[in-house]
């Protein structure tokens, strides 16, 4: 709870810590409500220090039972305890501290530190909630070897599981229960400390390193659950083998633990030797899990398992350096799903997210930096612009370097910096001495926010066989920057000559263009020489460069790049300009302007045979309306970004039934369900079909969508058949709505998704039915994946009925922060994010919008979390 406003933590005061670890034994007791914490520290004074100063040790409500210095009880005044804060005044520069803390796990529902879900105890400590368990400097510079000892009633708790190695366990002799000791030798910091206890399943598994050390596998997962675990535990060995082929980077202990649990407030943690997850991306069967969720879990297990290395054995020095684990994990396990699908694909559906979240909280409010210089509350950090930004400034450090360049950076990296808690500037010292190149001018990225706008103007001179590209870049305003330099931007290219074959790019000074350019001013000319025929040119390719890109290309050349470059994200990015500029003009002018160029690059695509079919479901896929809100940029009327939208479909529709006839029918994919890539593609491609072909709503479509909506064997064409549905009021969908509600019913993560989709709705009724939801059993205020599932899809997937004209969606949200913040402060302020798009709005809209977040703003006894972002979003 605040009872001031949250205080400014600034990169510019960092200051190393005045104690050192070296080692940590914690005895942890586990009960219910009275869990009891032994800590043993052995401090240090770090010569780099302050010296003289005492040694302050951060809480967050602990409760303290007893103090001991070097063995000896601690007299009264030779300390000064709070619950948030420990003080001490040694003599000595080295002492043995004892502090026993009494915890309550189950009345702990912010889920920070140690709690309970489903009976089973875990913690989450990232990024301050070791504090929560016992008195530390917990900070992430602060590094010691830790031993634990878990004991807990055997029967509520038969596995105890902590970080590291285990070295011994048994039972406790006639008490009813046991203990477990797990040593890690690899010094860490406390956000990455996990411990583990619970009555749960165990997926074995096993995998022997590169070097030939054998490791133990297991996933944990509910009683019951154990076969929804496999492709999980597939998806970890995959993982583990591509860091070794694709980094030389090796598993460094004898086991590694995964459990999953269903009470969680992101997405999984990287503790070391022992990964908590979300269960939402464990668990997977068929007949529950989309080709999406498949997808998601072998991103997520990849990311966590690679923190191993960048994170966990070199970690961030402090919490403003969050993008140097987070942006190069993200990177990483982006690399890695692109090498086990298909990389076009997977680069497409990456930036669609980047844009859909970065580029929107990079024109809002809450704009900040790759790496912030001031924070208030750091759980407010975890955001799109620090992990997908973070890696796409990796990407771009990679087209800058090359693949080999950029290899040898990342080997520096990991020799140099193994063991240590590194920052930003390291990080790329690493590349500069790898490569010899002068990165000053590319840090910049980390520092300025706001998503850069790059004008490029072509034009050919025939007589002279050059041709000439005008390039502009700036920044628009963010908060706290009112003013930006040039950043330098790698811009991959081609020119496209008129048989659809790239030209060769040599700059008029003789040079050579290894395909990308690079873009350090204000104002630039390139001008390449022995062009021929005048090209169409093909920019920004594979979205080289993080940025929002105005071209002087035609329609014509659109559907020639469509059609034609070799480069497929710029296949998919000229149809998708195509869309943008009609739906911008449709939404503001009230009808769809002409649009047959459209129509004709999207049958053409369909009809290409020699096209992934992933690939042209994600092409012929229109934008999302938050997407072309954001391309509209102000004066937003959400009503008029959706009809446009609707327009646009029901053009597409039309003109291509039979294309999507055919397709439909050709996408059949008999045979058990496999999760590949491959097989995804056909069902996505097979489920967009049969999307357009119920856009005429009559009832023939709707029959034929509610039938396969039936005869679905798997949860991919179940789920993708009842989103069809979902759009059309009709007794259809009232049906196969109620029909998965009676078949899921006892399946929470499965009626997460009939939550979302019912709260992503675009009809009026949508907010009453979604409070209507919330009186449900499956529903739960407590358990962060429903009310995400529910209130977070109809606050950010629901433009209509979120802003509607009316305010009700802005209330209804503060509604529910206000009430979710005594409880979960991080879900709360998560959700109440939604406000980020709200000063791009209409002035109706945008002063309803102010209002409610005023009412936030001024409400008594709001947690940090909640404050920091109404005041910001004001801001
Ligand atoms: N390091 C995790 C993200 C994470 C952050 C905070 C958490 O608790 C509130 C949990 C997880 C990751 O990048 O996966
Ligand atoms: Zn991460």
């Amino acid at each position: 709870m605040r009872d001031a406003e949250p205080q400014p933590v600034r990169l510019a005061d960092y200051r190393p810590p005045d104690w050192l670890v070296d080692t940590v034994d914690l005895d942890i007791s586990l009960h219910p409500s009275a869990t009891r914490v032994v800590a043993r520290l052995a401090l240090r004074r770090n010569p780099e220090g302050e010296a003289g100063a005492p040694v302050v040790l951060d809480g967050d409500g602990l409760v303290l039972v007893r103090l001991a210095l070097d063995g000896k009880p601690a007299a009264g005044g030779a300390f000064d305890a709070s619950p948030d804060r420990l003080t001490l005044t040694p003599s000595a520069d080295r002492f043995l501290l004892e502090v026993e803390t009494l915890l309550d796990p189950t009345a702990n529902t912010q889920l920070m530190g140690l709690y309970r879900t489903g009976g089973t105890y875990c913690t989450q400590c990232e990024p301050e909630g070791f504090r929560r368990i016992t008195y530390f400097p917990d900070r992430s510079d602060v590094l010691a070897v830790y031993t634990t000892r878990i004991e807990a009633d055997r029967d509520a708790a038969p596995v105890l599981l902590g970080n590291g190695n285990l070295l011994r366990n048994g039972p406790i002799a006639g008490t009813g229960r046991h203990y477990a000791v797990w040593h890690d030798p690899w010094p860490k910091p406390s956000y990455l400390f996990a411990l583990v206890g619970g009555r749960l399943a165990k997926v074995p598994g096993h995998f022997v390193t590169a070097s030939g050390r054998p490791v133990d596998l297991g996933i944990y997962v509910e009683e019951g659950k154990q076969d929804r675990a496999g492709y999980a535990m597939d998806a970890l060995r995959r993982s583990m083998r591509w860091d070794e082929t694709a980094f030389g980077r090796e598993y460094d202990l004898d086991v590694f633990n995964i459990v999953a649990v269903s009470d969680f407030n992101m997405g999984a943690m990287e503790n070391k030797g022992l990964n908590v997850f979300n269960d939402k991306y464990v668990l997977a069967s068929p007949e529950t899990a989309t080709d999406a969720d498949y997808a998601n879990i072998e991103a997520i297990i990849a990311h966590e398992y690679f923190h191993n290395w960048t994170g966990n054995r070199i970690t961030c020095r402090d919490w403003f350096q969050l993008c140097l684990k987070e942006g190069l994990t993200v990177f990483r396990d982006q690399e890695f799903s692109a090498d086990q699908r298909s990389r076009p694909v997977k680069r497409i559906a990456d930036v669609r997210l980047l844009k859909a979240q970065q580029f929107v909280e990079d024109a809002g409010p809450l704009a900040h930096p790759v790496r912030p210089e001031m924070y208030r509350e750091i759980n407010n950090f975890y955001t799109a612009t620090v992990y997908e930004k973070g890696a796409e400034v990796v990407r771009m450090l990679k087209a800058l370097l090359g693949e080999a360049g950029f290899r040898a950076g990342m080997d520096l990296y990991f020799a140099r910096h193994d063991g240590d808690a590194a920052t930003i500037e390291d990080f790329l010292a690493c590349f500069a001495e790898a490569t010899g190149r002068d990165l000053a001018h590319f840090a910049l990225w980390y520092a300025q926010s706001g998503t850069p706008r790059l004008d490029v103007a072509g034009s050919y001179d025939e007589a002279a066989g050059t041709y000439r590209l005008d390039v502009v870049q700036s920044t628009p305003p963010t908060p706290g920057q009112p003013t930006k330099a040039p950043l330098l931007i790698p811009l991959a290219l081609g020119l496209v000559g008129p048989n659809g074959h790239d030209l060769p790019l040599v700059l008029a000074d003789g040079t050579p263009v290894e395909g990308v350019l690079e873009v350090t001013q204000e104002k630039q000319s390139f001008v390449f020489t022995g062009v021929g025929t005048r090209p169409v040119a093909s920019l920004n390719r594979g979205f080289s460069a993080s940025v929002n890109l105005v071209t002087d290309l035609s329609t014509d050349d659109l559907v020639f790049l469509a059609a034609h470059d070799r480069d497929p994200f710029n296949r998919f990015d000229a149809i998708q300009a195509l869309a943008v500029q009609l739906l911008k003009r449709g939404a503001a002018e009230g009808t769809l302007p002409p649009h047959a160029a459209l129509l004709d690059a999207a049958r053409r695509l369909l009809e290409d045979g020699a096209l992934d079919p992933a690939f042209k479901a994600q092409a012929l896929a229109l934008p999302g309306e938050n997407e072309i809100a954001r391309e509209i940029g102000t004066q937003v009327d959400p009503d008029a970004v959706h009809a446009a939208r609707r327009a646009l479909r029901r053009a597409l529709a039309q003109a291509l039934t039979d294309g999507f006839a055919a397709t439909y029918a050709a996408m059949d994919t008999p045979g058990p369900y496999r999760p590949d890539a491959a097989s995804a593609g056909r069902r996505a491609l097979r489920t967009l079909s049969l999307d357009y072909l119920t856009v005429p709503g009559t009832p023939d479509a709707l029959q034929r969508a509610l039938a396969r909506y039936r005869a679905a064997d798997n949860m991919t064409d179940r789920f993708g058949t009842l989103a069809v549905l979902a759009q059309h009021d009709s007794p259809e969908r009232r049906e196969a709505l109620d029909d998965f509600y009676v078949r899921f019913e006892k399946d929470p993560l499965v009626i997460d998704k009939w939550l979302s989709l019912q709260a992503q709705i675009p009809e009026a009724g949508t907010l009453d039915r979604v409070r209507a939801l919330m009186l449900l059993p499956v529903f739960s205020m407590s358990n962060p994946n429903r009310v995400r599932a529910l209130v977070g899809a109809l606050a950010t997937g629901n433009p209509t009925q979120f802003n509607r004209p009316d305010g009700a969606g802005y209330d209804f949200l503060v509604d529910v922060v206000l009430t979710l913040d005594a409880k979960n402060p991080q879900l709360a302020s998560r959700l109440l994010s939604a406000f980020k798009t709200w000063r791009q709005l209409e002035p109706k809209r945008a002063a309803l919008a102010e209002r409610a977040l005023r009412k936030v703003a001024d409400a008594p006894g709001l947690s940090d979390d909640v404050a920091d972002i109404a005041l910001r979003a004001l801001g």
